[in-house]
């Protein structure tokens, strides 16, 4: 095969595209699709001071590279969830690469900073890990970017991830979400804006980006993501691709230009009604009584006493 632009030999199909791409063409066929991304939704602008989320592996690290190329000043932003060996690993290749091309890398332990660790907060409030997992990085993120002044945070979320979302969001007709399901959200009292700027390029993409860049990353899976849902989306979804490549991208585009916005108004809706949290200050929905998901969280796994009166 060979590549689409300049006919040398191809080191990737991309079934999605109908085409194939050389080493060099491929590397600006990733750039293009993250410009394009943050230029059709108006994601950021240069000079804008950007906190990229890195997990360590390939599509974190693969969007930090990404951003630096295209110019942006991005810094990363690492969250020790407490995984045992896996997060010992996975900071490891997060600090691996802010070293070697010289970038800033954040760092903030969820036990020191907030006394638990990711087994104990999902065992405490009784979650699938996942689902702990998931609030507590979010907002630990939102806090660090807002705490340090960053304009924006970006995550490694990629089409196959925005797609298996959709997909579960849709089965469950789960309408707020899907009024929330956007590359951009953008700032609020409490909220600091958030992008996704990996939204037209798929997993495999990222992990061939990071093979030519000879980026480092983490391979293994996280050992408590057994359980999670979207695992299984996106083992149907892949099945759907393989029939007919292109699908997932159409599904997650032809969503953000004809569904979304009839969802907007319930997600707008239930932003505007929230109220600072009583522990920490983080918006928060009336019906929790006050207390944020992540304080009720953090009051059950350590033991503190705060006013928790909702579940
Ligand atoms: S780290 Fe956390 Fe993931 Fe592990 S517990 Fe689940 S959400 S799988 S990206
Ligand atoms: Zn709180």
């Amino acid at each position: 095969m060979k590549c689409r632009r300049c006919r040398e030999p191809a080191i990737i199909e991309l079934r999605r595209h109908n085409a194939g791409f050389c080493r060099d063409c491929f590397v600006r066929h990733c750039r293009e699709q993250v410009r394009r991304a943050i230029d059709e939704f108006s994601m950021m602008q240069p000079g804008e001071h950007v906190l990229v989320a890195v997990s360590g592996g390939k599509d974190s690290l693969g969007l930090w590279h990404l951003l630096r190329e295209l110019g942006y000043d991005a810094d990363g932003l690492y969250v020790g969830l407490g995984i045992g060996d896996y997060s010992e690993s996975s900071a490891s290749y997060a600090r691996a690469f802010a070293h070697e091309h010289g970038a800033q890398l954040l760092e903030i332990d969820l036990v020191d900073t907030y006394g638990f660790d990711i087994p104990e907060g999902s065992l405490a409030a009784r979650r699938v890990p996942c689902s702990a997992c998931g609030l507590s990085k979010r907002h630990v993120f939102n806090e660090a970017a807002m705490t340090h002044g960053y304009d924006v945070l970006a995550t490694g979320h990629n089409l196959d991830d925005e797609a298996a979302v959709l997909f579960g969001n849709v089965l469950r007709w789960q309408t707020e979400y899907l009024g929330r399901q956007h590359p951009v959200l953008p700032a609020a009292p409490g909220f600091v804006r958030k992008v996704k700027p990996l939204i037209r390029l798929g997993e495999r993409e990222l992990a061939a980006y990071c093979v030519v860049h000879g980026i480092d990353y983490i391979v293994e899976e996280c050992p408590m993501a057994e359980g999670n849902r979207h695992l299984g989306y996106k083992e149907a979804l892949n099945a759907i691709e393989e029939r007919s490549p292109g699908t997932k991208a159409a599904f997650v585009s032809t969503f953000l230009e004809r569904v979304h916005s009839r969802f907007v108004d319930e997600a707008t809706g239930v932003r505007d009604d929230l109220r600072p949290c009583t522990t920490c200050g983080s918006p928060t929905p009336p019906s929790a009584a006050g207390v944020c998901a992540f304080c009720r969280i953090r009051a059950r796994a350590t033991g503190a006493t705060i006013p928790v009166t909702a579940s």
